[in-house]
């Protein structure tokens, strides 16, 4: 494939990626580097896991430059919303964070352009061998706090439309129900927790897994993928629309376009 030229860029009105995993040996840091440079948005959802704290030996001055382009994009006015995951948790330590336009949160709501309503979280808090773990005092502890911050953010929702709020232990109580006895995989288990507070659809990460699709309980399950392998992220477009983009065949189609276009 021909080089794109430095002017060959995509414009979304906002854009989810999970799982960059920087840090980490698998990460294709060059084709994020490529993608965050080309990319122009209003919305920037990290959606956790973009840095790798258990591989941080491994951090370079490319991993570095990373996070500066994420950075400039925060300071040409995108709102660039950073939800922590269970490889950078310690960002979990700094929930609320406003840095200009870079917000740290365990939960964020992103309205489309024709007005649903998305979720948006990394998910370790769903994932069945994590709440499994609940016997280990550590971990039940963690998974408490988590869920505790989550449905705060989402009672605050509630209250702002006049709605009351919901009970997290017995939210909690019954997604570990749900879990341990298998009744549930992690997609049924974050959409059914999406459609319990009144959400159309879900962002997520974490399982590697890009998806787009109605959840048998009808809410929209939309799964970020990752940079350590597929290389995708999910965009919602100038005009509302939301897809599951491979940033290979984003490319490809940019070159088509740089090769129409006359010089
Ligand atoms: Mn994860």
């Amino acid at each position: 494939m021909p080089e794109l030229p430095p002017t060959a860029l995509v414009q979304y009105r906002a854009v989810f990626v999970s799982d960059f995993h920087l840090g980490a040996a698998s990460s294709h840091v060059e084709e994020i580097t490529d993608f965050l440079k080309r990319l122009r948005c209003e919305h920037l959802y990290l959606v956790g896991d973009i840095m790798d704290v258990y591989f941080r030996s491994k951090w370079n001055e490319k991993h570095t430059k990373v996070i500066r382009t994420v950075l400039d994009h925060a300071a040409h006015g995108c709102d660039v919303h950073y939800c922590p995951g269970n490889h950078d948790p310690f960002l979990r330590q700094v929930l609320g964070l406003e840095f200009g336009h870079f917000l740290v949160d365990e939960l964020f709501v992103h309205e489309t352009l024709d007005g649903r309503s998305f979720m948006v979280t990394h998910g370790d808090l769903y994932d069945a061998s994590v709440a499994k773990s609940v016997i280990l005092p550590f971990i039940g502890t963690w998974l408490h706090e988590g869920f505790t911050v989550l449905n705060q953010r989402i009672n605050a929702r509630r209250a702002k439309a006049q709605r009351p709020p919901t009970n997290f232990a017995h939210a909690l109580k019954k997604m570990v129900k749900r879990v341990t006895q298998r009744l549930t995989s992690f997609e049924d288990n974050i959409t059914e927790h999406a459609k319990d507070n009144g959400f159309d659809g879900v962002v997520c990460g974490h399982i590697h897994a890009p998806a787009l699709r109605n959840a048998n309980n009808g809410i929209l399950y939309m799964n970020c993928g990752d940079w350590t392998d597929h290389c995708t992220f999910i965009a919602e477009h100038m005009d509302g629309r939301v897809t599951l983009e491979k940033w290979a065949d984003v490319k490809a189609s940019l070159a088509e376009a740089a090769l129409a276009t006359p010089r």
